[in-house]
């Protein structure tokens, strides 16, 4: 059979999953048909309580009127027009909006379809920039370990989890170098929010190891997620990215914040560098820009970056780059419904008043329960971490994911973690069923 109607048994064979244990998903499937706002319907019958926005990116819920009406709207009107020398209307709307929410000064946006690419894309913006401005050495990058950039082979370079370069280590790109992670279980276990001390001293790694290493002059940037995610929900302490922000800033390093899950509104903010208040010279995003509804992402850009561009001598094409559907009607449809939803809801604002402070209490009431070892939350995205069962790193929070998908809940696995990353929709009453099921499954995983 090659195909198969939805009401047929499907066939699971031909399609490889991305990131997922394939044999074992295909012996019992966890099947998503529909969903809306907090829930999925799945095709056993089930409602399960999406705790997680689904991958970091369903950030106004699911099926939204507005993201809606404009994909349907716009699937009829224009399907397609591409972005090279030609232009539609969309993607400069969206453009607009998005310099509307950035932070000052960063007031130009290209476009990608998805996380990945808008990090390679940051990343060559940066060599770029560099060689411009007769800069050309600076080649190198800094990433940080358990730092998740994507997936593709500049974004894998500067990651670090370990599982996604292993087997690609000789092909990952030879000139970078990774920050350590911010994680200290020993120091700074169950914090809530961000650790008051400790932040300052990790990022002057930069300037007391890496850049005497390498040489400043040959250091094109430093990419880091303002919050890891995929790397385990880790909370920078207090004054991290601050520091990090004066030491590049003196060594005329490019500062990028990898805000594809940050970004809008997971801390209250549009961008988490408006909460931390620093400014970067290049924000990735994707995700939470359509609420996961149609793929979209891209990079914002200091506006004198982009100028360097526009003032490069000779004419032409400024920046030899971009993607088949960077700016995709589709996806810019969906994202000027997302924006409108997002503001009309004041949504951003959610995950900074009082549903942040239920969703930190809801986090950190885990504590005390059998094996919990961490529990951590900034904005409305937090994490419990579960110490490994000997020789099984990661199978105790994967049982627990399991187990509470089974009584209609979705939270993450990451490694030993559980990670928890809600709508901004979301109500106490939601957040009251996702830690009640947690913790009760978290009672009784061994
Ligand atoms: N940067 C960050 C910070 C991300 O979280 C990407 C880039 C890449 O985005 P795309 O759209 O190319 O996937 C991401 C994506 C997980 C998980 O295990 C997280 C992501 C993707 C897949 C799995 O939590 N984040």
């Amino acid at each position: 059979m090659t195909s198969a109607p939805q009401s047929a048994a499907l066939e699971l064979e031909h399609y490889w999953m991305p990131f997922t244990d394939n044999r074992r998903f295909k012996r019992a499937p966890k099947l998503i048909v529909a969903a809306r706002d907090m829930h999925y319907s799945t095709a056993d019958g089930k409602q399960v309580l999406d705790g997680l926005a689904t991958l970091w990116c369903v950030n106004a819920g699911h099926c939204r009127p507005k993201v809606v009406e404009a994909i349907r709207k716009q699937a009829g009107e224009l399907d397609f027009a591409s972005s090279f020398s030609l232009g539609h209307p969309l993607p400069f709307r969206v453009a607009e909006r998005i310099a509307g929410i950035a932070p000052q000064g960063m007031g130009h946006v290209f476009f990608t379809n998805s996380g990945s690419e808008a990090v390679d894309t940051a990343l060559k913006i940066a060599l770029a920039y560099h060689r411009l401005r007769g800069e050309g050495a600076r080649a190198r990058f800094i990433g940080r370990e358990r730092g998740y950039h994507g997936v593709n082979l500049a974004g894998i370079s500067v990651s670090g989890v370990p599982s996604n370069r292993r087997a690609f280590g000789a092909a990952l790109l030879p000139s970078v170098d990774h920050l350590r992670h911010t994680q200290d279980l020993e120091r700074r276990a169950f914090v809530r929010g961000l650790a008051e001390s400790g932040g300052a001293e990790l990022a002057d790694e930069l300037e007391n190891r890496l850049i005497p290493l390498h040489g400043a002059e040959n250091i094109a940037a430093v990419i880091i997620e303002p919050v890891s995610g995929a790397g385990g929900v880790l909370v920078p302490p207090r004054g991290y990215l601050e520091r990090l922000r004066e030491i590049c800033t003196r060594h005329g390093i490019l500062l990028i914040l990898d805000e594809v899950i940050c970004g809008f509104g997971r801390l209250g903010r549009p961008f988490a560098a408006q909460f931390f208040g620093i400014q970067p010279d290049l924000i990735t995003f994707a995700k939470g820009i359509t609420s996961g509804a149609v793929p979209l992402g891209g990079v914002i850009v200091k506006d004198s970056i982009y100028e360097a561009f526009m003032q490069s001598q000779g004419g032409g094409v400024e920046f030899f780059h971009g993607y088949t559907y960077s700016g995709h009607p589709l996806a810019c449809a969906a994202a000027l419904g997302a924006l409108d939803t997002y503001a009309e809801e004041r949504l951003f604002e959610r995950a900074a008043g009082d549903l942040a402070q239920y969703f930190e209490d809801g986090v950190h009431a885990m504590k005390g329960l059998p094996n919990v070892i961490d529990c951590r939350n900034l904005g409305l995205i937090g994490a419990v971490e579960l110490a490994p069962r000997p020789g099984a790193a990661g199978a105790r929070a994967f049982e627990a994911f399991e187990k509470c998908w089974d009584q209609g809940v979705f939270v993450r696995p990451i490694g030993d973690a559980l990670g928890f990353c809600p709508p901004l929709i979301a109500e106490k009453k939601h957040l009251d069923q996702m830690f009640g099921v947690v913790g009760q499954v978290l009672g009784t995983v061994p």
